[in-house]
């Protein structure tokens, strides 16, 4: 079977001239700067979900496949996210989330489930401020990792279509790369897995919740 998967892998300081000499044109270069969110309990990304707001843009990715397992290689090499960019949608998904945890547990107060219904109530807004930062107050969201990336992007044809490169370099030192390619099933299955840029990043700035993300496998 045939999947479209997203590879990271490590880039060295001839990235640039090996991309150059296998024909790989490049197509585009911009900058943007990176807000991720979630609670001071890390609710989402203990949940793998990461909730990002980009230059002003919004964006939810989401599980796609349930029931991950650390022993299941193509799962962890492979990047299967579901990406949601809708905010009104956004919103409604991050406060189910939170409204679960909350119901699981009995540390939040009556007021505190009063603002996430709040929030889940706002789903059928038809216009919603990208910049609005009440609802992340209402959820009690905060930011835990702020980055710029500088990303260049290459075009590679080859027979069985077109391939695509994003090489990213992060404003705290690491680089890395990104190919989207066609691949059988059974081919991902005994190599390196590479740390994207927020594993790099939580590792460096913030150990706990790194540690945390460690012991949930879900980095
Ligand atoms: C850590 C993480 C996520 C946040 C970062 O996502 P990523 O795709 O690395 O960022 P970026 O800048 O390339 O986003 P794009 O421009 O493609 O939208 S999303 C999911 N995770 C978890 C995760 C993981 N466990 N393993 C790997 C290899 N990647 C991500």
């Amino acid at each position: 079977m045939t999947l479209e998967v997203e590879r990271k892998f490590v880039c060295d300081p001839e990235i640039m001239r090996k991309l150059h000499d296998i024909g790989a044109k490049c197509i585009g270069q911009r900058q943007f700067r990176d807000l991720y969110f979630d609670s001071p309990d890390f609710i989402l990304t203990l949940k793998d979900f990461w909730l990002r707001c980009r230059e002003g843009l919004w964006e939810l990715k989401c599980p796609a496949v349930s029931g991950t397992t650390p022993d299941n290689d193509t799962e962890t090499l492979c990047t299967r996210y579901r990406e949601i960019t809708s905010f009104p949608l956004i919103q409604s998904e991050v406060s189910r989330i939170i409204r679960e945890h909350t119901a699981e547990g009995s540390e939040s107060n009556s007021s505190q489930k009063e603002q996430i219904d709040k929030v889940a109530e706002n789903e059928n807004a038809e216009v919603c401020s990208a910049d609005d930062t009440k609802w992340l107050n209402d959820l009690n969201l905060v930011c835990f990792a702020e980055f710029k990336t500088e990303r260049c992007s290459y075009m590679l044809e080859r027979e069985t279509g077109a391939v695509r490169v994003d090489l990213d370099q992060a404003d705290f030192g690491y680089c890395v790369g990104e190919i989207e390619v066609l691949v059988s099933e059974g081919s991902l299955s005994c190599e390196k897995k590479v740390q994207g840029k927020m594993h790099v990043y939580l590792q460096k700035y913030r150990p706990e919740h790194y540690a945390k993300l460690l012991s949930a496998y879900i980095l």
